[in-house]
């Protein structure tokens, strides 16, 4: 199993499950940001979102039904240990004993990952992501749900795109937990970089024949003007920015200092040793692509002197949220993630896209969109395999509608619709159509394998 191309969906915990407070879950930041006015659009909240802590079983039974045979989700921390640290709620964590069992009852691999940003709440109200107690915290979390699984579970991956959670959570305050600025940014982001690793070689050490990675989000980015050596430095900085800052210290090459020269301020975070720490050998890395990002110089963002140009006022083919569709962007990261030598093999762990669904009068969801965007991403995906490059496996976002953060649930990512009233579940034609895709790329790939076996067959016949 471990070295075919694997074909699967991804969900993440807080997007789907619900249950809020269900059999003794504590709150997460997200939560707790949900009950913030206008954060979220419409003030939207996950607290029921797709019920699929109820609803597991039948969506199980969808992904039989499509022939979907791996399956990404995540597990949420404070419904396995309440509040972060202390006390291990059983009942929380018999759910996802249960989930695993129920999918590997109906042959779909399960890959979990540890953190899709659903930090319980009562660790953020400790400082969260910047209190350097996070290592210990989150490695003893890792601990818990790797001695309960990790008999049955090998695929697992640490972080859910690092790069954004603490941007969007600890710079920007557009994310849960609200927070902004460098003094919350910057020790956020290097105990992120430490528990990535340490997370890493933690299930390592604790699941026999465990299959461990983490996962980055990444865009391939275009200057504004490819003339403009000005707008070439703005590229190469946001490059560092979004593709390289949590790579690269994992293999070994520190925080990309020289492109970002404002990231030495980390150094008031470091200790010594910290250099080691924040290194590890995953046996792969997720790459969650979606778009690309052009990129101008400018004067107005004083640190990064850069500035994103987006979609909208490109005038551009965009989706729901507003992101270019560029598929050869997803090609040109498969290739830029080839050439860290360190790196022995790459998924995409994410990639999809939001437009908007139409119910017919016939309840059918003739998603066309949604179908070229995954056919001409995919097509990229396979040509970057046909010319020699690693790439191992594709998972798509999403199985199910569900809440899209700060977006609140208008973006529709699924390829199954959810209505949010009564919980029913559509497969719209986006899901028949990767169901057939999936289904006829391993029909091709069986005939190549009998060929080849007839080929060596009777070459060994000759020869005897
Ligand atoms: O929904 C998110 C997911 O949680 C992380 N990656 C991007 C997706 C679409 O925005």
């Amino acid at each position: 199993m471990k070295d075919e191309f694997v074909w699967g969906v991804a969900t993440s915990a807080y997007q789907i499950e619900g249950g809020k407070f269900a059999d003794g879950k504590r709150a997460s930041i997200w939560d707790e940001f949900c009950k913030r006015k206008n954060k979220i659009q419409h003030n939207h909240k996950g607290d029921h979102a797709c019920d699929f802590l109820y609803h597991y079983k039948n969506d199980i039974q969808l992904l039989k039904h499509l022939g979907i045979d791996n399956f990404r989700f995540s597990i949420s921390w404070p419904r396995v240990i309440p509040f972060g640290d202390g006390f291990i709620n059983h009942k929380g964590l018999d759910f996802y004993d249960r989930l695993v069992d129920e999918c590997l009852k109906n042959d779909i691999n399960p890959w979990i990952t540890l953190y899709h940003w659903d930090l319980p709440h009562a660790l953020e109200l400790k400082g969260g992501w910047t209190n350097r107690d996070i290592i210990s915290w989150f490695n003893r979390y890792t601990e818990v749900v790797a001695k309960k699984l990790g008999d049955r579970v090998k695929n697992w991956m640490v972080l859910n795109e690092p790069v954004v959670f603490t941007g969007a959570g600890y710079y920007l305050g557009v994310h849960a937990p609200g927070r902004k600025g460098e003094s919350n940014y910057f020790p956020a982001l290097h105990h992120t970089a430490i528990c990535q690793a340490q997370g890493i070689k933690t299930l390592k050490e604790l699941i026999k024949d465990s299959h461990v990675g983490t996962t980055f989000s990444c865009s391939h980015i275009s200057p504004m003007n490819a003339n403009s050596e000005k707008d070439i430095i703005a590229v190469n900085k946001v490059d560092a920015l979004i593709n390289r800052l949590f790579v690269e210290p994992l293999f070994g090459y520190g925080y990309p200092i020289h492109e970002l020269p404002f990231l030495s301020r980390l150094e008031k975070y470091m200790l010594p040793g910290d250099n080691k720490l924040i290194k590890a050998t995953p046996d792969f890395i997720g790459i969650q692509n979606y778009t690309r990002e052009v990129v101008k110089h400018s004067i107005i963002q004083p640190v990064l002197k850069a500035k994103i140009v987006d979609a909208k006022s490109r005038n551009v083919e965009s989706t729901v949220m507003n992101w270019e569709v560029y598929p050869e962007s997803i090609y040109e990261m498969i290739k830029k993630f080839n050439s860290y030598r360190h790196i022995s093999k790459i998924y995409v762990t994410e990639n999809g896209a939001a437009f908007k669904d139409e119910v017919n009068s016939n309840g059918e969801i003739n998603d066309e969109k949604r179908i070229k965007y995954l056919r001409d991403y995919i097509g990229q995906v396979l040509r970057a395999k046909e010319e020699g490059m690693k790439i191992n496996g594709y998972f798509l976002w999403s199985l199910l509608d569900n809440f899209e953060w700060s977006e609140g649930f208008a973006p529709r990512f699924g390829i199954v619709h959810v209505n949010y009233k009564n919980q029913k579940r559509t497969i719209k034609n986006s899901g028949y159509w990767y169901s057939d895709f999936i289904k006829q790329i391993k029909l091709e790939e069986m005939e190549k394998q009998k060929q080849t076996l007839q080929e060596v067959m009777s070459v060994s016949e000759q020869d005897f």
